[in-house]
């Protein structure tokens, strides 16, 4: 028998959680193991916090007591913790959206203020001066952006636009008229629209004005805790409505507008290559992790990286240079735009630590464990938090401020070089595993490689050498053994032929195993149509379109498809998939996947068994209201072949 489990089918992480259990550190798989066994109450959903007559909670096996003390039901109570789950994922991919749109419009304000103080009035109206802390980097994309949004682009200067492109995407957040977001009508095709419109109708509930089209971001987040709030709504099907359309405002609205304006930041992502896993670390370098979501910090991290005054330091105090590292989506977003190589997804954070290799974690919000910080006190790691949001108790606080930059992020990398004499050398230990692989592809970059249209992919489509588009996102699950079934339901779908896109902690996990290699396509895990379509275009048979709030990118494209089709989205073979999902943000993308027309499989069951109304919503009504549902299967075997049996169910409609 092995002395340890086997936590993970990744060997790096294996690695390093076994030198951890040495050296008796405490990791997410010990505390999981303490938690067992986890309340049937809160697994099946069924337990209500929401006042202070409660905590109640409803007899899952028909007994009593069957109603919380206000009288709600399982299924109403059911239904109002998962609305508040995807509230809380759709305010934390939106959250991120304000604060890039609020960047774009500090960097605009910002150049106008020193243009009136007389610095060079070219650079600053092309928004390419480097005093300002955030230039335009993909002018064209501005000015896509901004055509879509109906701006007018004549005679404008790139701050101009810049600036009103960033003023209607924070009005997208705040506005209180009842029309749909501006973004949302610039982006979706006009069948998908009709859909969201009628949705709320179809279930039953035509007081719902405008039907599931979200109206402002930040309105259906609160609308969604107002709902909730004891004695308000309790039908479980105008709750869920209520969650598709606080989802789609995340969707078409938050997510949407932090991957666009990022690209017009940080410049669109096109075809490179990169590289993955805890073999990016580098023994004789200063090494810092930048980790969490926002590339507004970790650009300027990799930007002062390269700053020659901090690597003669690093020399100077006896390293080779720095090395900047990306984990969980803030490192995919520097891995797409940059090729900086990702160390590894959300079950490696505290991995990472343990190899004793890392000056500095810096980072900013979501998906860092606090334990991050207990794991680095057993090293010389320094945890650096930067977002004014995110305080880590133990960890050093160097808040960021947008309009000072480029001085915090050289404070930063400062910190983390200073820190390397510190190291001891004796305790590192860097797993030699990497992998390569290509990145970048962007829906701009993915026209760009098929000749500036989607052609080539839908005829594939269409013949039948490419049976359809399946989009895998989302997080690691210490529940489930890591990347485990990512890679499995990966495999399974391209054996059958099945494109594969996707982001988040699934792609650097399929990163890691070689699926974004051309080669790829050699192996058995491949089907031979996709084989060959991969051959022929040079590309993975899967392909990385970046973080979480990236899943936009998936959802443009699968648009794009649809309007070349003249179709709604949910009529196109295409699937969704979160197999290891873990976080509300998943919650919320699964969600929105569903509203906007892919029918979604999530391999964790989330806490809403207790609710059978809500189950029967979930995987079956949605059908008929948006014309796609979820469907939940733990195997990954079984899923993949559901998948792909909703996949041929949708080509035999289309006749096919
Ligand atoms: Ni998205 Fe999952 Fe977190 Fe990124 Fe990873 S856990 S929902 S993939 S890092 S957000």
């Amino acid at each position: 028998m092995k002395k340890y489990k086997e936590v993970s089918i990744d060997s790096t992480t294996q690695q390093m959680y076994e030198r951890a259990r040495e050296m008796g550190i405490e990791t997410v798989w010990e505390r999981l193991e303490k938690q067992q066994p986890q309340c049937g109450y809160g697994l099946l959903g069924v337990c209500c916090r929401n006042c202070m007559m409660g905590p109640c909670r409803i007899n899952p096996f028909g007994g009593e007591p069957r109603r919380g003390v206000c009288g709600a039901d399982a299924d109403t109570i059911v239904a109002r913790n998962l609305l508040r789950m995807i509230a809380a994922g759709a305010a934390a991919h939106s959250d991120h959206g304000r604060h890039v749109a609020l960047t774009l419009l500090i960097a605009a304000e910002m150049a106008e203020k020193f243009k009136k103080e007389g610095k060079p009035v070219l650079e600053l109206d092309n928004m390419a001066s480097s005093t300002l802390p955030y230039q335009v980097r993909d002018v064209e994309k501005l000015k896509a952006v901004a055509e879509r949004l109906g701006i007018e682009t004549e005679g404008k200067t790139i701050r101009e636009l810049a600036k009103e492109v960033a003023e209607v995407a924070l009005h997208d957040f705040g506005k209180q008229d009842e029309e749909a977001l501006a973004f949302l009508k610039a982006y979706l095709n006009p069948k998908t629209y009709e859909v969201f419109e009628k949705a709320a109708e179809k279930a039953g509930m035509p007081w719902f004005e405008n039907g599931i089209l979200p109206r402002g971001i930040d309105r259906e987040i609160v609308e969604s805790l107002h709902r909730t709030h004891i004695g308000t709504d309790h039908d479980p099907v105008s709750i869920l409505l209520h969650g598709l359309k606080t989802s789609l405002g995340d969707a078409w609205g938050g997510s949407l507008i932090a991957t666009e304006l990022q690209d017009i930041l940080f410049g669109t992502p096109q075809v490179i290559k990169a590289e993955a896993n805890l073999g990016v670390l580098k023994e004789d370098y200063v090494n810092i992790v930048v980790h969490g979501h926002e590339p507004v910090l970790s650009e300027k991290i990799v930007e002062a990286a390269q700053d020659p005054e901090l690597i003669e330091l690093a020399q100077k105090l006896g390293a080779k240079g720095i090395n900047v590292v990306g984990m969980c989506c803030t490192g995919l977003e520097v891995l797409m735009r940059h090729g900086i190589p990702i160390a590894g997804n959300f079950l490696q954070q505290e991995m990472a630590i343990v190899t004793g290799a890392v000056e500095a974690m810096v980072v900013d919000v979501q998906c860092i464990m606090p334990a991050t910080v207990d794991v680095a006190r057993c090293f010389h790691t320094k945890i650096i938090d930067t977002s004014p949001l995110a305080t880590f108790p133990g960890a050093i606080h160097i808040k960021f401020d947008e309009r000072r930059a480029d001085e915090i992020a050289k404070e930063i990398v400062k910190t983390a070089v200073e820190n390397f004499p510190n190291r001891s050398k004796q305790r590192v230990e860097i797993p030699k595993e990497k992998m390569a692989g290509y990145v970048g592809f962007s829906v701009e970059a993915i026209l760009k490689h098929f000749g500036g249209s989607l052609k080539p992919l839908e005829e594939a489509i269409v013949e039948g050498k490419i049976k359809g588009v399946a989009g895998l996102v989302g997080c690691n699950n210490p529940k489930i053994k890591q990347d485990h079934n990512h890679i499995k339901i990966a495999n399974e779908l391209m054996k059958r032929d099945v494109l594969l896109i996707g982001t988040g902690c699934w792609a650097t996990a399929a990163m890691k195993y070689g699926i974004f290699l051309p080669e790829y396509a050699d192996t058995e895990n491949v089907g031979p149509g996709l084989r060959e379509f991969a051959k022929e275009w040079g590309i993975p048979p899967a392909l990385n379109m970046g973080s979480c709030v990236d899943c936009t990118r998936m959802l443009v494209l699968a648009d794009l498809i649809a309007r070349d089709l003249n179709v709604p989205i949910s009529a196109l073979p295409v699937v969704g998939s979160a197999p290891e999902a873990m976080t509300e943000k998943a919650v919320s993308i699964g969600t929105y996947f569903v509203a906007s027309g892919i029918t979604t499989h999530l391999g964790i069951i989330p806490p809403v068994l207790g609710g059978p109304k809500v189950v029967k919503i979930l995987t079956q009504d949605l059908y008929d209201i948006v014309g796609a549902a979820f469907i939940v299967e733990p195997d990954p075997y079984k899923a993949a072949k559901l998948m792909y049996d909703h996949i041929m169910k949708k080509r035999k409609e289309l006749g096919i």
